[in-house]
């Protein structure tokens, strides 16, 4: 798409909104900025942003700044719906996200990667296996750099492997991965999408430009993911934990096998107890990506030793310290029902489980007979906080706590030695922190604090 003169507008001023108003400017479009936040809010920003003669509009979005473009960018986290958007989609002006804008750009092949949950994990463990592999490749999306800020040193043989959200493919058009793979499809952001169906459809998006030249990986286990088969216009791969699929990987006497075809050989990848990350989710990650990285030219040999190298992403069910006996792990990241219920899972018991933050009209109830095998006692923090307690009250002990230091304080004081303390909170962030790093780097200092203060590491 031709960008210069072009009359573009960003809507949202987040990562993704800064790198695609300054990319669209060196491309030599004529750029404005839309934000909802306060020109206070946005001090930091805005002065490099009118250096590079880049309008900004703050406080809101004005509907005849919207109107006066040629072309719209939207955030991720700018609903399709928003009011301003959807008057100028009626009168025809092009509105297309960040991701598409990028993809339209980006030199080489793209490999992408969505899901409920496991995406991130996914995402770095499939690139640090191609690079492994000494193919050329570059990670971003929304595991936290802006697929724009991979086009400048993006190639023609190189790979980019992208973490992609429902936000991002709800606005995509053109959007083509070599391969796209679905990890798993379970209820989330039901407060932007609506529906458990319009969210599993947003998530189909990363298939629909797909050819038969393509590759798509799917749990088979999964059922909604396994459903999206029907659609695929590409050759489908699948992955299981339960037994042999047709073309993909599964777990075969304890040990990690690939098949690239119904009858092809059965390769032997790597065996069950050479990965190093913990609970079963974490082994399905294992087997999208030692899928997809295998169609996409990495060896068997060379992914086993990437695997074994791979540590768990920050806020993934990270370790975080053993303080008298009790294990402390972070899992901030689990901002639905469903990532939660897989923390609770790769623990045998024992557990005290710090939940809540700012609901997305989730139904807690379905923890409750993980809760009840698992877990000694709940403490809630945040907005969420009295949705939770009535929706699992009578299941275990629940102890109100408002807020993280208060929580971590009162599981610290309650856990025996052998006992976990858990941060795996179903929630989002936003009611109490800026996003979920921040509340997992929060969680990490409150348990090192601890820990320090006892001089015991
Ligand atoms: N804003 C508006 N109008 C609106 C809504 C928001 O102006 O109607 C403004 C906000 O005031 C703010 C800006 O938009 O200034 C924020 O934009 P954004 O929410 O798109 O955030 P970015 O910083 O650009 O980060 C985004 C992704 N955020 C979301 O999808 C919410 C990041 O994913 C991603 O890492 C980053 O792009 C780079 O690609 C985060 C996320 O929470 C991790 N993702 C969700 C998830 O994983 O569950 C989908």
């Amino acid at each position: 798409m031709e960008l210069k003169g072009k009359k573009v507008l960003v809507v949202g001023l987040g990562k993704s909104g800064l790198a695609a108003a300054l990319f669209l400017r060196q491309r030599g479009a004529q750029v404005t900025v839309s934000d909802m936040r306060s020109a206070a809010a946005l001090a930091k920003e805005i002065p490099a942003l009118l250096e590079h003669g880049i309008m900004v509009e703050t406080g809101g979005h004005g509907l005849l700044t919207f109107r006066r473009q040629d072309l719209i960018v939207v955030s991720p986290g700018v609903p399709m719906d928003t009011p301003e958007l959807v008057q100028v989609k009626a009168f025809g002006l092009p509105v297309i996200g960040e991701l598409e804008l990028a993809a339209q750009h980006l030199k080489g092949k793209i490999l992408a990667i969505t899901g409920s949950n496991g995406k991130t994990t996914t995402t770095a463990l499939t690139g640090e296996i191609l690079a492994h592999a000494g193919i050329q490749t570059q990670v971003g999306g929304n595991i936290g750099v802006p697929v724009i800020d991979l086009i400048s040193k993006s190639t023609e043989t190189g790979w980019s492997v992208l973490e992609v959200s429902s936000f991002q493919l709800e606005s995509t058009e053109l959007f083509h991965p070599s391969i796209a793979v679905i990890l798993n499809i379970t209820p989330d952001h039901l407060d932007r999408h609506g529906t458990f169906e319009n969210y599993a459809l947003t998530k189909e998006r990363i298939f629909v430009s797909q050819t038969s030249d393509d590759a798509l990986v799917l749990n088979a286990d999964n059922p909604r993911t396994a459903a999206a088969a029907a659609r695929a216009n590409s050759r489908v791969y699948w992955f299981s934990l339960q037994g042999p699929v047709a073309q993909g990987t599964w777990v075969q006497d304890e040990q990690v096998v690939f098949r690239a075809a119904s009858d092809a050989p059965i390769e032997p990848i790597m065996s069950l107890d050479e990965i190093p990350l913990k609970g079963s989710h974490n082994i399905e990650n294992v087997l999208a990506a030692v899928c997809a990285a295998r169609l996409a030219g990495a060896s068997a040999q060379g992914i086993a030793s990437a695997v074994e190298g791979f540590h768990a992403v920050e806020h993934r069910l990270e370790y975080v310290a053993t303080d008298n006996g009790v294990e402390y792990y972070n899992d901030s990241k689990a901002t639905n029902v469903d990532a939660a219920a897989k923390a609770i899972a790769a623990f045998m018991g024992c557990i005290h489980l710090i939940l809540g933050g700012k609901d997305k009209n989730s139904n807690y109830a379905d923890l409750s007979d993980l809760l009840r095998k698992r877990v000694k006692a709940v403490y809630t923090i945040g907005s969420a906080a009295a949705k939770i307690e009535s929706q699992i009250r009578g299941v275990v002990p629940i102890v109100p706590c408002e807020t993280l230091d208060k929580a971590v304080a009162a599981a610290r004081k309650a856990a025996h030695p052998g006992d976990i303390v858990l941060l795996s909170p179903a929630c989002s962030s936003f009611d109490q922190f800026e996003n979920y790093e921040h509340r997992g780097q929060v969680f990490k200092e409150l348990v090192l604090d601890y820990v320090g203060a006892k001089g015991v590491r």
